[in-house]
This record gives C-alpha cells, sequence and structure tokens, in this order.
C-alpha cells in the first residue's frame, strides 16, 4: 500500500458537518486503510477569490488506489456531499485535495503531486505532521 495524504477543507455552510462527512466517506474507499486524521484548524483564505475562512482537515490514507483513481474517489466524494461549482479557488462546500503520494512527483493537467499549493500555504505542515507525516 502507498502512504497518502490528504487535506479536507470547506469554507461555506456548515464546515464542521461537511469535513463530518467526508471522513465518514473517505474511510469507505476502497482498496483503502484510513490511518488518522489531524485536528481541525480554522485557516485565513488562501489565493484570493474568497473572504471566508477555512476549516481544514489532513488525513492519513494507506491505500491501492493509484494516483487517478485516488483523484476520482476525492471528486466522487465532493460531488456526493454536494460541492456546487463555482469559480476557481472560490468559496466551496468541501474540497478533498490529494498532497502526498508515497514520494512520487506527478505532472498532469489534472493532477499534480505533492500539491502545488504546499509551499505557499503555511497552515497546511503542522496539519501534516498531527496525521503523522
Ligand atoms: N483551498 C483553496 C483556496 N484557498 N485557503 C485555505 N485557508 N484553505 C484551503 O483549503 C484553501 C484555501 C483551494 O482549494
Ligand atoms: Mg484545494
Ligand atoms: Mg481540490
Amino acid at each position: 500500500m502507498t502512504q497518502t495524504y490528504l487535506l479536507l477543507g470547506g469554507n461555506v455552510g456548515r464546515r464542521e458537518k461537511y469535513l463530518e462527512k467526508a471522513r465518514r466517506a473517505i474511510a469507505g474507499w476502497p482498496k483503502s486503510r484510513l490511518q488518522r486524521f489531524s485536528s481541525i484548524r480554522e485557516t485565513a483564505p488562501a489565493g484570493g477569490v474568497s473572504k471566508r475562512f477555512f476549516l481544514n482537515q489532513a488525513a492519513a490514507l494507506l491505500t491501492d488506489l493509484k494516483p487517478m483513481a485516488l483523484l476520482i474517489w476525492a471528486k466522487k466524494t465532493e460531488l456526493e456531499l454536494g460541492r456546487r461549482r463555482r469559480e476557481r479557488w472560490g468559496p466551496r462546500e468541501i474540497d478533498i485535495d490529494i498532497l502526498l503520494y508515497g514520494d512520487q512527483t506527478i505532472d498532469h493537467p489534472f493532477l499534480q503531486i505533492p500539491h502545488p499549493r504546499l509551499p505557499e500555504r503555511p497552515f497546511i505542515k503542522p496539519l501534516l505532521a498531527e496525521a503523522g507525516l
């Protein structure tokens, strides 16, 4: 299995509720074993579009899903939880991003790993540490 780390986040509606639903959904993903979640932190919006604060939480997941399959499960879960399409980096009910996938580097139009915004979002590192990185 490959060690992966995800970042959950949302800044619209009942943010805790969306995180809770996301945690439950991720626990049911196939070929995967959930290890740990970090605490939940409120973070200032990065990237410019939205002014609403986020709740963010990291997850450590062992998985046999390939990176693209993992991405598809993340997107499917976002849709099932009711994420609506808005502008890029705008407000969102729930976002599930793949931060790290083993030690792989992936540069694909739909999937970049490590997550390209890791270095410029200082709130992510402590969450990753809490998730066990
Ligand atoms: N996600 C974004 C844009 N800005 N800001 C914070 N604080 N947390 C996020 O998860 C976040 C963001 C795009 O996905
Ligand atoms: Mg994101
Ligand atoms: Mg995303």
